[in-house]
This record gives C-alpha cells, structure tokens and sequence, in this order.
C-alpha cells in the first residue's frame, strides 16, 4: 500500500459511497491506497450518542465536541500503519494546490477531519491536528467533499492509480499550464469542425498547436500561473505566434517583450 486514509467523519455512508466509485474505487479495492473510516459517534459518553453542542459565549448553530471527535482520531492513529499526518479540512486553512496534493501523496499515513456543524472546538485543532487545509474560498455544509476532493487528488498520483503515466505528464496544472482543448468524433457539431490540424497527421504540429493553445489559454484565463513562472525561448515564441493569429498583438508590440500579465484577462473568451 502506497498510501493510507483514515477519514474521522459523522457521515461515513457519504464518504464510503465516493470512495467506491471510479478510478479512486479501483486503487482502494487493488489496495494501492488504504481508506477507513472512523465516526465520532463511537466515541460519544452518552446514552444519546451525542456529538455537538452549544458554543461557549452564545451564537447560532452547534460545535463538535472534543471528546467524540478525538476519540475518533486516537482509533484512526491507531489504525494508521505508520505514524499519520493528521489534517482538518476547513474554511480557515490553508489553499492546497497541486504542489500541496503531491507533497501529502509523498507521506505513507494520513488522517483527514471533516468538520460538521458551525465548525469543532478549538482545542482539537491544538491538541491533534498538524495542519489546517482549504479546498476554495467557499463555505459548505461540512468538510466531507473537501477531504474526498483531497483524497481524489491523491489517488491520481499513486504509483499504477491511472495507469498511464502518460496522461500524467501532460495532464492540466502539471506543469502549470492550462489543459488545450480536446475533440472527438464526429468531425463536425453544428456549425463547429475540428480544427484541420488534428487530422492531417503531422505530429510535430499537433504538438506545437497544443501547446500554444495551452499557452494562449493560460494567458487569457490564469495569468497568474504565467506570472511566477518563466517561459522556454520556444513556449514565448509560440504564445506570441497564437497572440498574433488570435489578433491580440499588432505585429513589433512584442519587441520590447511580454505584455504584462495585468493585461491578460482582459481580452476576448474565445480563443
Ligand atoms: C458556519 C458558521 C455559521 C455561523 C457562525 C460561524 C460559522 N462557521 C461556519 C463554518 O465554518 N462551518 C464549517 C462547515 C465548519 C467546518 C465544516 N464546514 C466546512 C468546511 N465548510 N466548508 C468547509 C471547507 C473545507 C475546506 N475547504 C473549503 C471549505
């Protein structure tokens, strides 16, 4: 096993049905990634079973109790094959990107906290959780699709998971640039052809018209991906050429150049 999740979370049906299906399915039923799942529940002292409660100092809504939710993460270590990563999925973390996907699949136990309710009481955070991470600035009912947003991403990067390195390497993100667009058949849809390119069979130039797509759509959409990353000689004369044929430059605005990044974004969607 590459990787193990233990996942503390109120609705283990929830999580468990993600985690079955698809390519994230597969690696857990080949056993590439290890999955539980621990409900705080369990841990619950009362006859009620309960779990939240009233916060300190008033206001709306409900906090998770100490006491079941670290009961929870103490079974989840136990379980761990190796000493866990322990990270709690919330609003307040911080913004995990590809880079933080691959340096969390580079560790061999991990436990995940989804909170539910108005959030979980402050003390776990200090007592239990190495690290606070956030998916996007966006509040949802609990953090259950965060960490199977977080576990999907994982699963991508183990070793035999996609079983293609291929689609890997030169997949979106990966190396920072936007993904080029994609078409299959038939030849045409409505008034839209593909264009001629990817069906005259030269290989060279469907790889240099990718690329520029890709550039140009970086350019266009995510100028900040651009902005802390340096363009190969080829990647800036192809951005160049695309920016050209696309009418976005006039012939010699380039000289002095790169337009700034500020200005991308600002132009036309269509590419
Ligand atoms: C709701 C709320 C209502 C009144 C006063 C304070 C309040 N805080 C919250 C709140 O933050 N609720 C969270 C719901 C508590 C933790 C689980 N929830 C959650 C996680 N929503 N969104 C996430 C999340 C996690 C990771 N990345 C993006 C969003």
């Amino acid at each position: 096993m590459n990787l193990w999740v233990g996942l503390v979370s109120l609705f283990p049906e929830m999580v468990s049905a993600i985690a079955s299906a698809g390519i994230l399915g597969r690696a857990i039923r080949r056993g590439e990634m290890g999955f539980e799942v621990f409900n705080p529940r369990d841990h619950a002292s009362d006859r009620r079973r309960t779990v939240d409660d009233r916060p300190y100092g008033g206001g709306p809504g409900m906090v998770m109790m100490a006491e079941p939710l670290l009961g929870a993460i103490g079974e989840a270590r136990e379980r761990a094959p190796s000493p866990p990563r322990v990270v709690y999925l919330s609003p307040q973390g911080a913004k995990l990107d590809q880079s933080g996907v691959e340096r969390l699949s580079r560790l061999s136990s991990l436990v995940l906290i989804a909170g539910r309710y108005e959030g979980i009481d402050e003390r776990v955070i200090e007592l239990a959780v190495d690290e606070e991470l956030s998916i996007g600035d966006y509040i949802l009912s609990g953090g259950e699709l965060p960490a199977m947003v977080l576990v999907d991403a994982l699963c991508r990067l183990l070793p035999g998971a996609l079983n293609n390195e291929d689609s890997i390497q030169t997949e979106s993100l990966l190396d920072g640039l936007l993904e080029y667009p994609q078409y299959t058949r038939p030849e045409q849809v409505g008034p839209l052809e593909v264009p001629a390119v990817l069906i005259g069979g030269d290989h060279g130039a469907v790889d240099r018209w990718r690329r520029m797509q890709a550039l140009l759509r970086t350019w266009r959409r995510r100028p900040d991906l651009l902005a802390s990353r340096a363009l190969s000689d080829a990647d800036s004369a192809l951005l160049k050429a695309g920016m050209l044929k696309a009418g976005m430059l006039e012939a010699g605005m380039l000289e002095a150049g790169l337009p700034q990044a500020a200005r991308a974004g600002t132009e036309r969607r269509r590419d």
